[in-house]
């Protein structure tokens, strides 16, 4: 295993290989992984049989240090791939892959012909492709093959990333580069990043992408648009990844010339049918459309006077012949400012159970606000029963410290999939309500595609949790850091116990206690608990966390805006209770009072300020826990993630001192025994400009 660090050391990396490095193992497992799989029996005759064949040459070339003997003699088979249709060594498994549906796999250690076989079996392709990735992460991880019994298939069916791209290249909320997308050059030009983008995908299950920006422009649906976006779904197709796009709801008026796209009027459904017909013609497998509606100034059938119900139907008709589905997002608040803009979604959507056609999925933020660091899970996750619904996170870290801050997003993910929302313990979770899930992508053209090494993984564990949303965060981080760095306990677990603290530690340096919605304006990057005036009041932050000299939060109980009453009862009644909310969320449903009595006897607001004071100590850690790794991480991807922990430290701090210094403006309190204050007064932190900052959205 020193070996491993050692050659870890010699070999420098950008990222680029993501989890998939397929570097050599130690010596005795690269040769009994080899004495035990060497020989391969594949079909080859459709590009997902390729691309399964492929992978596991590139594995298995790279982990065991010598190529596997592809047969055509199944007598010599040690490793058996295939369908029942691609392969009579498979065809005796017919009944027993029955069950795994289109996409699943089985992976078993068995007996063939006298021999000792390693077989990936599946009803189709895809699922050997996706079989096969998931060999390969056990061999990059070191697993013991004696036992081998797997069967896998998703729990939701449609795992989508959703890019916020731009067609001149930008990407709204990202921090990884320009666009992966080269439209300019497409379609004549194939960039081969295309296909290992494909592949990354397919290695975690993610089986659809949206290209465009939901903030859309009508012209991704213009016919040239529409010819590169095919090419793109031609290099996606054998891993199982269906191409979507974002549709403008007033792209009628915009190419079509129309003068209106009332969903009602007859040439407006007519438009959108020929629409679909065009887009078939091209993409035959084409997934369908993301809308966002009547959200943030986007166009939509209330501009009408019509629903969303019938904004959705509307294209779900036009899609339904061809097998598309509408996404239509239900991130909405109204353009004059309400009471509460957490309880807006709920309020529009609610009452539409049922109304919409069977093809089209609400697409729901994981929270009832906007992708925070912490929010309660969203309460229409417990309220449409009779619509299928899909929970939309974002991969990339609007709100989360950009690409430079380290925090893992598997927790974050998990306690929302694993939240109860009808308060019973009966088993209602968030993952059981959801169809799909969707993440905003954070790849983009830079070398290593994140924008940073460890957010790599928050693109690996939206696809593993999107896969099986019972994955626990911890073992998916294992996992990822086994096949990142390397498959040596000494490098796996101190990093996984970075990864699993980081999320609670950016909580604590910039929203501790159920705080939200305190970042920057615009840009969106660094503090701004002093955010006040504008366009909107439900766009500053004095709205959200509501301090003034007697106390802070937000009281959504039924004394407030009452929204802990879109919740189910028993969830109501937990969150509505100042005595059993949970203290993480205790900010986001009740206005307290600074000297509130917490858990660990401390006042509010000395908790507050220790918690900020926590959230900069618990970086600390991370950069020690770091540095102890110098020399078993390859030198480039040590000194990056190194200096960009070095970043990571100043801005936690940056956001502990300005978060200090305003509330203790407001709360007139001193600062706890042993706390040190801000170096700089609040006005110096509200004067911090940062006009080019990355990822603005436009
Ligand atoms: C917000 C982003 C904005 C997006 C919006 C959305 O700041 O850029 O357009 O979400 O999800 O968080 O539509």
């Amino acid at each position: 295993m020193v070996l491993l660090g050692c050659m870890g050391e010699a070999r420098a990396e950008d990222g680029y290989a993501l989890w998939m490095r397929y570097v050599p193992l130690e010596p005795a497992l690269a040769a009994d992984y080899h004495a035990r799989l060497a020989d391969v029996v594949a079909p080859d005759q459709t590009p997902t049989q390729r691309a399964a064949r492929e992978e596991l040459r590139r594995g298995l070339t790279g982990l065991t240090g010598s190529p596997p003997r592809m047969q055509a003699d199944a007598s010599q088979a040690s490793l058996v791939l295939g369908t029942p249709q691609s392969s009579t060594l498979i065809a005796p498994f017919r009944a027993e892959i029955a069950s795994l549906g289109d996409e699943g796999y089985l992976l078993r250690r068995t007996r063939m012909g006298g021999r000792d076989v390693v077989l990936v079996a599946a009803r189709r392709d895809i699922g050997v492709l996706y079989g096969v990735f998931h060999l390969l992460r056990l061999l990059q991880t070191g697993a013991s093959l004696d036992s081998l019994d797997v069967r896998e298939s998703p729990r939701l069916r449609l795992r989508v990333l959703n890019h916020w791209d731009n067609l001149d290249g930008h990407v709204e909320r990202g921090y990884a580069g320009r666009s992966l997308w080269e439209w300019q050059t497409l379609p004549e030009w194939r960039n081969p990043r295309y296909t290992d983008y494909a592949r990354a995908n397919a290695s975690v299950g993610i089986n659809g992408t949206v290209l465009n920006n939901v903030n859309a422009s009508a012209q991704s649906l213009a016919p040239a648009y529409l010819d590169k976006a095919a090419t793109l779904a031609d290099i996606f197709r054998p891993y199982g990844i269906r191409v979507y796009l974002s549709a403008r709801f007033s792209a009628p008026i915009e190419l079509g010339g129309l003068d209106t796209a009332d969903p009602l009027d007859p040439a407006v459904q007519r438009w959108w049918r020929d629409k679909a017909r065009d887009i078939y013609a091209r993409i035959p497998d084409f997934g369908g459309f993301l809308v966002k509606a009547n959200s943030e100034g986007q166009p939509g059938p209330q501009d009408y006077g019509r629903s969303h119900a019938d904004g959705a139907n509307l294209l779900a008709t036009a899609l339904a012949p061809h097998g598309g589905v509408v996404m239509w997002r239900a991130f909405v608040y109204a353009h004059d400012v309400p009471a509460d803009r957490a309880t807006q979604a709920y309020a529009e959507f609610a009452g539409l159970d049922g109304a919409f056609l069977p093809n089209v999925i609400l697409q729901v933020k994981n929270g009832p606000i906007d992708f925070q660091p912490r929010e309660p899970f969203h309460p229409l996750f417990g309220a449409m029963p009779r619509t299928p619904l899909m929970m939309e996170v974002q991969i990339t870290k609007e709100y989360l410290g950009f690409a430079t801050h380290l925090v893992y997003l598997g927790p974050l993910y998990e306690e929302v999939l694993r939240a109860d929302t009808r308060g019973d313990r009966g088993g209602a979770t968030v993952a059981q309500a959801l169809s799909g899930m969707a993440g905003v992508a954070n790849v983009g053209a830079d070398a290593s595609w994140s924008g940073s090494h460890f957010d790599q993984a928050n693109w690996y564990a939206f696809g593993r949790l999107a896969w099986d949303p019972q994955n626990a965060a911890r073992a998916i981080a294992a996992d990822w850091a086994a096949m990142t760095f390397a498959p040596d306990p000494e490098v796996v677990q101190p990093i996984v116990g970075m990864m699993m603290a980081s999320r609670e530690a950016a909580v604590n340096y910039m929203t501790p206690l159920g705080l939200h919605h305190l970042m920057a304006r615009g840009h969106h990057y660094g503090p701004g608990p002093w955010v006040d005036g504008g366009p909107r009041a439900d766009w500053t932050s004095v709205y959200y966390h509501r301090a003034d000299r007697a106390g802070i939060g937000f009281d959504r109980t039924d004394r407030g805006s009452n929204a802990v009453g879109q919740y189910a009862p028993g969830v109501a009644a937990m969150y509505g209770d100042l005595a059993r909310v949970p203290e993480p969320l205790l900010l986001w449903f009740h206005h307290v009072p600074w000297d509130h009595r917490m858990a660990s006897g401390r006042t509010l607001w000395n908790e507050l300020v220790g918690r900020y004071s926590q959230g900069v100590s618990q970086v600390q850690a991370m950069q020690a826990t770091w540095d102890s790794l110098q020399g078993r991480v390859d030198r480039q991807r040590y000194a990056q993630v190194a200096a960009f922990l070095r970043i990571q430290r100043r801005e936690a701090q940056w956001w502990r001192d300005a978060s200090v210094a305003y509330f203790q403006s407001v709360s007139g309190l001193p600062l706890p025994a042993g706390e040190a204050a801000p170096p700089h007064p609040l006005a110096w932190y509200e004067a911090l400009q940062f006009p080019s900052a990355p990822g603005d959205g436009r």
